[in-house]
């Protein structure tokens, strides 16, 4: 296996969603269901916040949604969790500025996918040299989902970051809805990266597909 070609994950960053089973109000395997049937092209498995699951559990969902991808044909990445994606022969793993340096899950992981957050310039240079597949850029908008998010970025790193050498395919996230989309990729995302807006929708399905249409420019 060689490492990702940087068009396709262009590709896969689209409509890429994220979710564990703290982020649903209805069943994890039906909200998986729908948004494979709506479009998203990727998906994180992230399994954090309060009452989130423990080892054991974890484990067992994060397989079975695991299956769920591999059937409808999008590529499956893990947060955080390194061991549990070798373990079970994930795609990928996206790491943030306080996990494991992203030179050494590099090593752990090899050519899996690897996705790494960033804030500044800084830390999108250092992981790209790191080996990064693509940047995770947030937050864009206020979001309540993430308990620890840094200050909001609105356009501007992404455009920053478009502005400068850097060529790696990257993903805004943070408070992105079907109506807030189209400016992130017109600011030089590849793609938006939502938990709420798909996890929480009233039509699932729906709330996925539309996104597709507003990343479609
Ligand atoms: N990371 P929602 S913001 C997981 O800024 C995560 O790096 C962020 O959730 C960052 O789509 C965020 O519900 C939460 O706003 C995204």
């Amino acid at each position: 296996m060689a490492r990702i070609d940087s068009q396709r994950m262009k590709e896969l960053l689209k409509v890429y969603f994220i979710m564990g089973s703290t982020n649903c109000t209805k069943n994890p395997d039906m909200v998986m269901k729908e948004a494979i049937k709506g479009g998203i092209s990727l998906f994180q498995y992230r399994e954090k916040g309060a009452g989130c699951l423990g080892r054991q559990e974890k484990y067992v969902l994060a397989e079975q949604l695991q299956r769920m991808c591999r059937t409808g044909g999008i590529p499956f990445i893990i947060n955080d969790d390194i061991e549990l994606a070798c373990e079970i022969g994930a795609d990928g793993v996206h790491i943030g500025q306080e996990d494991e340096p992203a030179e050494a899950v590099r090593e752990k992981i090899g050519d899996k996918i690897l996705g790494v957050s960033a804030h500044t310039l800084v830390e999108a240079n250092e992981a790209v040299r790191a080996g990064a597949d693509y940047l995770g850029l947030g937050p864009i908008y206020p979001t309540s989902t993430k308990a620890d998010a840094k200050a909001i970025q609105g356009m501007a790193l992404i455009q920053e970051l478009r502005e400068s050498a850097i060529t790696i395919p990257v993903v805004g996230i943070g408070g992105i809805t079907p109506h807030n989309a189209r400016a992130v990729i017109l600011a030089g995302a590849d793609g938006v990266s939502v938990i709420t807006s798909i996890s929480q929708a009233a039509d699932i399905k729906e709330a996925a597909a539309s996104l597709k249409r507003s990343v479609t420019i």
